[in-house]
């Protein structure tokens, strides 16, 4: 795994209903995301923040709230996020409302795209993310950014990206999803991406899900993009988030999640969305991305090989 891992701060609540997610970044790094890592090996530097328009709390203008400002944010995040994956970095993005990844995204295909490498999208979240102006009951753009990442949406926020779609719906997979809006669903069926909703994930088991997904990345040999929203968590261990949706994963079903993603040796880079300081509990939200971004990073309990014979 790549031993050069780089912070970027997206300190912005600009996508959301809920202000407070810009506070995100600072809670991630008093929690101990740095130090973490680097009792884990990994050479960390924290790049600080990337800047852009603070939050005018605007109503939504034609459908979308705040659609200018977030063009900015996306574009700048983008620059920064391009930059470190051009030196050979691997970028966490630390959010920010989830509106932020239209940026890590449109950074990570473009990289990708220059290299001729394929690139996949894990996306784990309660929400599809995957609204338009027209199914957008709210207009906010945290709730838009896998269809804009497919092709959909706002011509100005689409043309961020080196292409449009930045990346072809049969490489987007999401995972623990459970609100998803009425007009929503339609688009989502439509665009061809795969969903094991929490539905899927009760019948088959969090392990079959992620071997599923990670055989499919694997066989594509493609860059894997890992946008990891705390809300997917069930609300009592993650309740510092906008919009807390029961029956997430369990605490157990998160690690062995990472735990795999870990262990396919995909993962490229990272994004960390959604934790809400104003609305934690002693700061437990980004103590338990922290938790969990060290098993994405190789923490285990014990080496798998050394207790039993892996099938
Ligand atoms: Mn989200």
């Amino acid at each position: 795994m790549n031993k050069n891992v780089s912070l970027i701060g997206v300190p912005s609540d600009i996508g959301a209903s809920d202000r407070g997610a810009a506070m995100g970044p600072e809670a991630l790094r008093v929690a101990g995301l740095a130090r973490t890592l680097q009792n884990q090996g990994f050479n960390v530097k924290d790049m600080g923040n990337v800047d852009g328009p603070i939050n005018p709390e605007l109503p939504p203008v034609d459908g979308y709230r705040h659609l200018q400002e977030n063009i900015i944010w996306a574009k700048n995040i983008q620059d920064v996020i391009y930059q470190e994956l051009e030196d050979g970095n691997f970028p966490i993005m630390m959010g920010g409302d989830h509106a932020m990844s239209i940026g890590s995204i449109a950074a990570v295909t473009r990289h990708c795209a220059d290299h001729n490498k394929p690139v996949c999208l894990l996306w784990i979240d309660a929400h599809a993310d995957f609204n338009t102006a027209d199914t957008s009951p709210s207009g906010n753009i945290h709730g838009m950014p896998v269809a804009v990442a497919t092709g959909y949406g706002h011509p100005d926020l689409l043309s961020v990206g080196h292409a449009i779609p930045m990346i072809d719906a049969k490489n987007v997979y999401q995972i623990a999803i459970r609100s998803v809006d009425k007009n929503e669903k339609l688009l989502v069926l439509k665009s061809g991406i795969t969903v094991y909703d929490m539905r899927r994930i009760d019948e088959i088991g969090i392990r079959q899900t992620m071997q599923d997904v990670l055989h499919q990345v694997a066989e594509k040999k493609a860059h894997l993009h890992v946008s990891f929203d705390v809300d997917s968590l069930d609300p009592p261990i993650a309740p510092g988030v906008a919009t807390t949706i029961q029956g997430g994963l369990t605490y157990r079903e998160a690690q062995l999640c990472m735990e795999m993603i870990h262990d396919s040796g995909l993962m490229g880079s990272l994004d960390i969305a959604e934790i809400n300081p104003a609305l934690d509990t002693k700061n437990s939200t980004a103590k338990i991305a922290v938790d969990l971004t060290a098993s994405l990073f190789g923490r285990q309990i014990f080496p798998t090989h050394s207790l039993y014979q892996g099938e």
